[in-house]
């Protein structure tokens, strides 16, 4: 390997690394939520998941109103994520860092990561990428249609 090209393996290893965890809270039936933890690994982050048989607390420890409410919940950099979250704007978030509980996409928009198999034939829905404020209020983040 030249070192031009190792020195390239060793800024992108290290880039890789500094993603934070993730844990993920999900039931052991969630097919979408696993998906969803494959997206999020192909898109570089590492992920721990902790089976559960219902997310509803993790949801209330998080801060995410239950009307935000989707099938999996999760920590990351001191943010919730709620449902299926895109990972450029989990990447976003940690980028701009907002005073905010963190991001949710509620229900399970088809077309969204994990609601995007070959079992939706390909339809997108619309939805939004919701900033969730602290005092349980939210506001459109990212629009995806
Ligand atoms: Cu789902």
């Amino acid at each position: 390997m030249a070192a031009g090209a190792a020195l390239a393996f060793v800024a992108s290893a290290r880039a890789q690394s500094a993603q934070p965890l993730v844990v993920v809270w999900k039931s052991p039936a969630c097919g979408c939520c696993k998906d969803w933890v494959h997206h999020l690994e192909s898109s570089g982050f590492r992920v721990k998941t902790v089976e559960v048989q219902s997310t509803a607390a993790a949801r209330a420890r998080m801060q995410i109103p239950e009307r935000l409410g989707s099938c999996h919940t999760a920590a990351v950099g001191g943010y919730a994520l709620e449902g299926h979250v895109p990972a450029r704007e989990v990447r976003r978030l940690l980028a701009e860092r907002p005073d905010a509980v963190g991001l949710a996409v509620p229900g399970m928009p088809i077309g969204s990561p994990g609601m995007d198999g070959p079992e939706y034939g390909g339809r997108r829905d619309r939805y939004d990428v919701l900033l969730v404020a602290k005092d349980g209020s939210a506001r459109s983040y990212r629009s995806y249609r």
